[in-house]
């Protein structure tokens, strides 16, 4: 019998049929399975699923926009399919005459889940494209700094991804693994559109086998465990490019600097080095002047500038660093400090944009670009960087920048979201939830009743990806897998897929939507166009019969593993293979970005103090890490007993040091409420030596859960306390990482209850 499967961003799992009925099993591709998503068919996750179509009860009996102020906390009433279609169809085919598609916001952000024709984003904009379109989004909440910095100075974040140093080469070559932020293996359980081979935890055991030396400067330490002694330092969160820049104040001021490398493939430094230096504004940015902005020693700073010189050095920065306030400057100070080391494109050195945020980093696998479901032509130009949504609610027509240009944010009528969870994802959710009352309708597509299906107001009930076939791919894992269904999905639940053709059908427009096609033929034709695809890059796929019947098809990896070095070709020949930025180069001074003028983005470079960090706040105010969590995928699977497991008096546990913690009377387990000016929220806490001294660690995912009465957030949802402000105004990225809070130990609470679907009629 052939094996079936069930692909997710967390693992391959086997599916298998045992006497107490279907469970799953990781699959034995994998090296390091993870089990995040063993518990998926559990009674505990049932219990969150929505069953039926759902329609918010004041919007059902008064119509659109009305009572948004009840949007959460009010009943829900159940309708037929045929009832939720037409009202759905209805209400959009108003707004679109009312008020335009412009007055449609599909942006839809969310990770929604693996395999590529159920994919929830291309699903939800192919359908607006048919009725004409939507505003979309850009960026993402993982990357928006780094992704709008990175083409600027060096090369498109996406690439760089998939061209890190293989785990290979680093053992081989380096001598100094340097990171900010670590290579953090509970991320690494993660690739978006899923994971077959989990390599990060044998990528660093090699580097430390093989003697490589690691140093992890970062406020939590036990983001870098390579199974060797790991040099920790401590450093204050936001502070990392003063750090940086000392470092390369020392390099410089040693002579230790290439200037060959800068002069042939780098442009800006004679910009950038009076700043360094002090020439330009009379501050030398040594190691003096950084200890006291980063908290670590100025003969510890200068010590690790030594170190680095005369060694095959690869220095890694954390995605996590551009998610906060200025986040763009870090990164390209990895790379301005990286290119000053000379040492970009050779074996074993350079710099890496995230080893361990997810899986994919350094993988010996060449990306290959697959097929995935056409999305059609929006003809709405209106978009916003993504993490600005509520900006948008709350001041339509307001300007804002981005990327050098100036816009305005468009006047949304309808919200309509499938395949992410904004009340997981944005910050200062009390904010949202007034930007929240704005728009007349807002439909979800959702699995489980999250805080987001509880806030809209037409829910429709979809099934998970182990309730469906699919196509999967992991390319830079070299997987490509044929999908099955594990079990059928509960009540009136269905895939995305049908939920937009039955919309389709009442709006006149179904054939357009689906082609005539069914499901499976539409997963099918998908595989033939990547095989079509594939075939021009020189890899064979069987036929999807052969393809079928295999289950997982294996792709041996592109290159032998060692040949992979980022950069590598344009080392080689800077006129012949040049960078896709302005000057072809390197740019340590960019000219399209000081051309913009902005107050806080400027040509190279640049430190500046975050507006909420701890080098500017009262004794006894903690700089808040809400970081990915450990035992789930963002809110995904926060009901199953791996995660819950993780609680503690079913709250979310709250890290900080030992020190801090007995200066607060504080013990393990403990209930803290954790509050600022924008929210409050009950935790756990846990005293933790690993957690620099000022710092609290409440890690994202537990689902939103306000008392009703006093809004007192009782889950530990971190989100509550988080800014809602852009990392700056080229990127407008999420900057959830600036974010100060205080901690007190509580006495009296509800009891959370984040799990309990609405009332339903
Ligand atoms: N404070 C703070 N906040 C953060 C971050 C942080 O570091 N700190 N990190 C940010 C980052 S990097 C990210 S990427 C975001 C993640 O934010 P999201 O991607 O929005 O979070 P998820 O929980 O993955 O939400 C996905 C939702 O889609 C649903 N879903 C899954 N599959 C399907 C499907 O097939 N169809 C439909 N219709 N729905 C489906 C799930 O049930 C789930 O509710 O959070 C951001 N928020
Ligand atoms: N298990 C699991 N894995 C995931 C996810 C998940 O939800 N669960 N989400 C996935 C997603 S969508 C993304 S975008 C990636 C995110 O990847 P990251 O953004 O890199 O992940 P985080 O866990 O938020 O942060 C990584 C580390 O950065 C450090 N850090 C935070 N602020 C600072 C700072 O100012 N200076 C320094 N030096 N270090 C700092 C913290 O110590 C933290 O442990 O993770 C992915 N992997
Ligand atoms: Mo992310």
């Amino acid at each position: 019998m052939t094996s079936r499967q069930t692909l997710s961003h967390w693992g391959t799992y086997d599916i298998v049929e045992g006497p107490k009925g279907v469970r799953l099993k990781s699959n034995a591709l994998d090296p390091d399975p993870n089990p995040i998503g063993l518990h998926q068919l559990s009674p505990e996750v049932a219990r969150t699923r929505v069953l039926r179509p759902a329609i918010r009860k004041s919007w059902l009996e008064q119509g659109p926009g009305a009572r948004p102020d009840l949007r959460g906390r009010e009943a829900f009433v159940e309708v037929s399919w045929d009832k939720a279609a037409e009202l759905a169809g209805a209400e959009l085919d108003r707004i679109r005459q009312a008020y335009g598609n412009k007055a449609i916001f599909g942006g839809s952000y969310g990770w929604a889940s693996a395999g590529r024709f159920h994919h929830a984003q291309s699903q939800v904009h192919r359908f607006l494209n048919t009725i004409g379109g939507y505003v979309a989004h850009r960026d993402s909440y993982s990357l928006a700094a780094a992704r709008v910095v990175l083409p600027h100075a060096v090369a498109p974040m996406a690439w760089l991804m998939n061209n890190h140093n293989t785990w290979d080469d680093l053992a081989a070559h380096c001598d100094l693994f340097l990171t900010l932020g670590g290579v953090p293996l509970k991320n690494a359980q993660i690739s978006q559109a899923g994971v077959a081979r989990h390599r990060v935890r044998e990528g660093l055991r090699q580097m430390a086998g093989a003697g490589v030396e690691c140093i992890n400067v970062s406020p939590l330490r036990d983001n870098m465990e390579t199974g060797a002694p790991v040099e920790w330092l401590p450093i204050r969160p936001g502070s990392d490019t003063a750090f940086l820049l000392a470092l390369a104040h020392e390099i410089r001021a040693m002579g230790a600097h290439d200037r060959a490398f800068l002069d042939r493939y780098c442009t800006g430094w004679e910009k950038f080095e009076p700043y360094l230096t002090g020439a330009g504004d009379g501050q030398p940015k040594d190691a003096d002047w950084a200890a006291p902005l980063c908290g670590i020693e100025a003969p510890t700073i200068r010590a690790l500038a030594r170190k680095m010189t005369g060694k095959r050095v690869m220095i890694n920065i954390a995605w996590a660093l551009q998610r906060a306030e200025h986040g763009e400057q870090p990164f390209w100070m990895v790379v301005t400090l990286a290119a000053m080391l000379g040492q970009i494109g050779l074996p074993g050195g350079g710099f890496g944009v995230g080893y361990g945020a997810e899986n994919l980093m350094g993988s010996p696998h060449a990306e290959l670009r697959g097929a995935s479901l056409p999305q059609g032509i929006n003809p709405v130009k209106e978009f916003i960087p993504v993490a600005r949504i509520a900006d948008m609610l709350l001041t339509p027509g307001a300007p804002f920048t981005y990327d050098g240009e100036t816009y305005s944010y468009p006047d949304i009528r309808l919200v309509y979201w499938a395949g992410g969870n904004p009340y997981h994802h944005h910050q200062d959710l009390n904010r949202l939830e007034r930007a929240w009352q704005k728009p007349d309708t807002i439909i979800v597509h959702e699995q489980a009743w999250t805080a987001t299906a509880r806030r809209a107001d037409i829910v429709l009930p979809v099934s998970m990806a182990h309730e469906r076939e699919d196509l999967g791919y992991a390319t830079m894992e070299g997987v490509v897998m044929h999908t099955h269904k594990a079990a059928e999905p509960p009540g009136l639940a269905e895939s995305d897929y049908a939920i937009f053709t039955r919309i389709a059908r009442v709006m006149g427009v179904e054939e357009k939507f689906t082609e005539n096609r069914s499901e499976a033929e539409w997963i099918e034709s998908l595989y033939a166009r990547m095989r079509k695809m594939w075939a021009r890059e020189g890899v064979d796929l069987p036929d999807y019969a052969a393809f079928r019947e295999a289950g997982v098809i294996d792709l041996q990896p592109h290159d032998p593993p060692e040949q992979r070095v980022m950069l590598s070709a344009f080392r080689a020949d800077p006129e012949g293979a040049p960078l896709e930025t302005p000057s072809g180069r390197i740019e340590i001074f960019s000219e399209a970005i000081h051309a913009m003028g902005l107050p806080d983005c400027f040509g190279h470079p640049t430190w500046m103090p975050p507006g909420e960090w701890a080098g500017e706040a009262a004794p006894d105010q903690f700089h808040l890490i809400s970081d990915q969590p450990a035992r789930k995928l963002h809110s995904q699977l926060d009901a199953s007993p791996h995660s819950l497991a993780g609680k503690i008096h079913g709250r979310e546990p709250a890290h900080l040091n030992d020190r801090d913690a007995a200066r607060l009377g504080l013990a393990y387990g403990d209930l803290v409420e954790i509050h600022n000016a924008r929210g409050r929220c009950l935790a756990s806490a846990v005293p933790d030596a690993g957690v620099a001294p000022n710092v609290l660690r409440l890690s994202t995912g537990a689902w939103f859960d306000p008392c009703p009465e006093t809004g007192l957030e009782r889950h530990g949802n971190p989100n509550v306390l988080t800014q809602d402000r852009p990392a700056s105004q080229l990127s407008q990225g999420c900057a959830a990482h600036s974010c100060l809070v205080r901690i007190v130990k509580a006495t009296q609470a509800s009891a959370p209850a984040p799990f309990t679907p609405p009332e339903l009629a």
